[in-house]
């Protein structure tokens, strides 16, 4: 059937692109934002037609429905889509066994094989994506973007010459029968008038999928075809000697945010009463044709520039004139280093909002983009680090709202968490259990959009409690006290109850058992640190949230009375923070360069060690030390550098950011997980994160800002990143050194703000009027602060370190009751402090000041019974200032 139909469409309008945008305006202008700069990635040649030209080369783009990779194609364009409920069986969990699938690829025939000058990109700050190049003397421009709001995918084709646009639309369904398939993939492509419909059926899940393609063209004429082949239909749509065209892309299936899904156990019924996509597909892509060209792209705009336009870095980079596969090529040499760590760390916060919206899947294993019928670990979402680090830059790169996915996807899956929970308690400690059934939640490993496990042997149960952490974090960092009670408490409770029940007392502490951390060889053993310190961080969080919440009843009083017994650090021989508590020197037990660092998950993404809690923080430190920098894993190299920063030791920090993106990141910026090259989205997440914890922190709820700046970065600043409080924050500095600093107060409340000097200040309001302040220390301030008031540091007088001591040597003769110490002295001292922590203490006591000597002997009656001590010495100048970090030994009763 061929039909011809004259067109006329809605009204399409040829913009010039340009490349360069500058950069938002904000609120106060206090704090300039660099100049006005484009963040871009950009090619002078499409992406290779394969595979590899996927991962490596081609554009992605999303809206939550739907992510998209554009090749940027002449001859043929050819554009992948994934929609992240198309799934298939899976035959366990490993590389390469089904789960999600491709969706559709779109080609758009032109048959330009004579082209010049030639680009294409990306445009962070606008969120559009460019074809563009020239054939006969005719300039070929399109334009591409997905849209939130509109729920479709728009691209504008334009031709700098009337009537002289030509194209064949073409989508196709990939591995489409038994074959590769294990399921059977059906479906058929019948174009009509000026639409083309995509349909089918994936069968092991019952999933009815359906893709709408809809050309209008302004001017030429429009033809439709339909090919049949055996295998298959092929609806086409041409387009001849048209002046611009616009086509809109619609997709969707017939799966929904229902329990029941998760709940019903046979796979083909699962979306049984789900009503097939296409009435919600054709409503997407009438409402959306109803609108302009123009009025979708300012709809996008308004949406994805309200998230995107929170947050800038500038480090100080031009504009690179060379392109973005030379820029990373080049890394880290070359003049645009600095650019790409821009670029990446914006990319980053780009992909959380292509992959992660409200009513939609939250970002899996490969956010939204896959081309495979067989994804590396099925595109699943993986508990055990994936998914947490999928949302590790939401809050504190200020886009919490991306949040609401996971929520949505969360409450979907957690019915049948409870029945898990029920059943485990039964299994593990059957004196617990609640008549009622009332168990709580039990943390799952591994989950995709139809199925999810209970227990893993590879991870314990702090799963749960991570997750739970994630909500936790979603309220602290926007003090929403709604949402507090509605979404985030619900979850924390429940997760706590589970784990109230599930914990048993060994020998006076109460372990979890089985317990396992995350990947490592030991499994199912007894109390790992990675679960104590979850279970933790959740009972303290809970019991923080009811006492805002003011709520109390039996189980509340069962957390506050478990707390201190949940005994979440054991320092080790070797003074690091122990993984098992069966071990007693660094890395005897389990791979001692694993890419998981779980035992330091207290300290990031965690709170539990933190700047109050010295002597962990100092054991923190040894335990990353020996985790070494040997791992290629790109998630685990993005954890690290977040791990440093909380250490305050920027120079690593960037030596893993730096590592990542010059052997991880492919010329799309992609993150290969460790060589392949093999996707995973979550280091691309991560390296946001950890950045941006160099830039600022705030756990223990102390702000901050500029706590591990490298010197690679001697200059530079950032606007609106958000800390726990819902403060805004931003910084500027130079020579390694704040100039000012800027915090909007989103709340009210008490602002705690930390920044070596910060009590010899001048602090204002935005209008200059100075702000009264109180000191702890010499580099903390409390504010109290107005909601939508802004405060202004300047004038912080420059903090030069005081150099720490070296080299702690301890000796004694047995049976004695004193030691003796010495250290290397630092010339900056006159004196020096000598601190011990005893067993697993977080902190310090002092045992002696005022020491001029670089040696000391140290007495205590209880020398004789303790068994392990830590001793540490610190310098102090003569201003009175004390070293930040000092030398440490470890004395063991002999
Ligand atoms: C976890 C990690 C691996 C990988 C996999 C998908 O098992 O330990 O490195 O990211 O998930």
């Amino acid at each position: 059937m061929v039909r011809k139909i004259i067109t006329t469409g809605l009204a399409v309008f040829t913009l010039a692109w340009t490349g360069t945008v500058f950069a938002a305006e904000h609120a106060s202008g206090l704090i300039a934002d660099g100049p006005g700069k484009a963040l871009r990635l950009w090619y002078d040649e499409p992406a290779p037609d394969s595979d590899e030209g996927w991962v490596d080369r081609s554009i992605p783009m999303g809206n939550g429905y739907m992510g998209v990779n554009v090749f940027g194609g002449t001859t043929s364009e050819r554009i992948q889509i994934t929609e992240n409920s198309l799934y298939d069986s899976t035959e366990g969990r490993g590389l390469r066994h089904g789960g999600l699938n491709n969706f559709a690829e779109v080609f758009i025939d032109f048959g330009h094989n004579n082209t010049s000058n030639y680009e294409r990109d990306l445009n962070l700050n606008e969120g559009v994506s460019h074809v563009r190049y020239e054939q006969d003397g005719v300039e070929y421009t399109r334009e591409y973007f997905t849209s939130y709001p509109d729920k479709v995918m728009a691209i504008r084709l334009s031709a700098s010459k009337a009537g002289m646009l030509s194209f064949t639309l073409r989508p196709t369904i990939p591995f489409l029968g038994t074959g590769k398939t294990r399921s059977g993939k059906s479906g058929s492509v019948v174009a009509e008038d000026d639409s083309i419909t995509l349909s089918g059926e994936m069968s092991f899940f019952g999933v009815q999928y359906e893709g709408q393609f809809k050309v209008i063209p302004s001017g030429g004429t429009m033809t439709v075809a339909n090919a049949q082949s055996q295998s298959q239909s092929q609806g086409t749509i041409h387009v001849s000697d048209a002046d611009n065209a616009v086509i809109l892309i619609a997709v969707g299936t017939n799966y929904q945010f229902d329990s029941k899904v998760f709940l019903t156990t046979e796979n083909a019924d699962k979306l049984s009463s789900f009503p097939h996509p296409h009435a919600k597909v054709t409503r997407y892509l009438s409402d959306a044709a109803a609108k302009s060209y123009e009025q979708l792209l300012a709809s996008h705009h308004a949406d994805y520039k309200e998230i995107y336009d929170r947050v800038s870095l500038d480090l100080g980079a031009a504009e690179p004139t060379v392109c973005t596969d030379e820029l990373i090529d080049a890394y880290p040499e070359g003049e645009s280093s600095r650019y790409l760590e821009e670029l990446a760390f914006q990319f980053g916060r780009y992909m959380l909002i292509c992959s992660s919206r409200a009513g939609t899947l939250p970002p899996h294993l490969q956010g939204i983009w896959n081309v495979y019928s067989d994804p590396p670990w099925a595109s699943q979402y993986l508990h055990d680090t994936n998914v947490q680090m999928a949302y590790a830059p939401a809050f504190v790169a200020n886009m919490p709202e991306l949040f609401e996915s996971y929520v949505g996807f969360f409450n979907t899956f957690v019915p049948r968490q409870r029945q898990y929970a029920t059943q485990y308690i039964e299994q593990y400690n059957p004196a617990q259990l609640d008549p009622n059934g009332d168990n709580g939640w039990s943390g799952p490993f591994w989950t995709n959009p139809y199925t999810v496990t209970g227990k893993s042997p590879v991870a314990g149960f702090g799963t749960g409690s991570w997750i739970a952490q994630m909500f936790w974090d979603y309220y602290d960092y926007t003090r929403d006290p709604a949402l507090l009670a509605e979404i985030v408490y619900p979850v924390m409770y429940d997760q706590a109850n589970f784990v109230s029940r599930f914990v048993k007392d060994v020998d006076g502490v109460l372990l979890a058992e089985p317990s396992s951390s995350p990947e490592q060889k030991l499994r199912n053993t007894v109390g790992t640190t990675f679960d104590q310190q979850m279970f933790y961080e959740n009972h303290h969080n809970t019991v923080t949230a009811a006492e805002i919440l003011g709520r109390s009843d039996s189980r509340l009083s069962i957390l506050k009375t478990q707390l201190p017994l949940l005994d979440p650090i054991q320092i080790g021989k070797s003074g690091h923070i122990k993984e098992f508590r069966q071990e007693q020197y660094y890395g005897e037990i389990g791979d001692p360069a694993h890419r998981h660092a779980s035992m330091l998950l207290g300290l990031y993404p965690g709170q539990l060690i933190n700047d109050a809690t010295p002597a962990w923080l100092d054991s923190a430190r040894v335990s990353l030390a020996n985790r070494t920098n040997k791992t290629n894993i790109g998630w685990a190299r993005a954890e690290r550098i977040a791990m440093w920063a909380r250490v305050h030791d920027g120079d690593e920090a960037y030596s893993f950011y730096e590592a990542l993106l010059g052997d991880n990141y492919l010329h799309n910026l992609f993150n290969d997980h460790r060589g392949g090259p093999l996707f995973q989205a979550d280091a691309n997440y991560g390296a946001t994160a950890g950045v941006a914890e160099m830039l600022l922190q705030s756990q223990d709820h102390v702000v901050a800002p500029l706590t591990a700046i490298p010197a690679a970065w001697p200059e530079g600043s950032y606007r609106g990143l958000l800390a726990r409080g819902n403060f805004e924050v931003s910084a500027q500095w130079s020579g390694g050194h704040a100039s000012q600093l800027e915090v909007l107060s989103k709340s009210g409340g008490n602002l705690d703000l930390r920044y070596p000097n910060i009590t010899q200040s001048v602090i204002k309001t935005a209008s200059g009027q100075p702000v009264a302040f109180v000191h702890k220390g010499s580099d903390q301030v409390r504010i109290e602060t107005v909601k939508g008031q802004a405060y202004v540091v300047t004038d912080i007088p420059t903090c030069i370190p005081v150099i720490a001591p070296t080299n702690l040597k301890i000796s004694e003769e047995t049976g004695t009751s004193q030691i003796q110490l010495s250290w290397t002295g630092s010339k900056n001292a006159t004196s020096y402090k000598l601190y011990r922590a005893v067993g697993n203490a977080p902190d310090y006591e002092l045992i002696a000041a005022d020491i001029t000597a670089t040696d000391f002997t140290y007495q205590s009656p209880d020398l004789k019974q303790v068994d392990q001590m830590t001793i540490k010495v610190t310098a102090v100048r003569a201003d009175g200032r004390e070293s930040d970090g000092g030398a440490r030994a470890i004395r063991l009763l002999q």
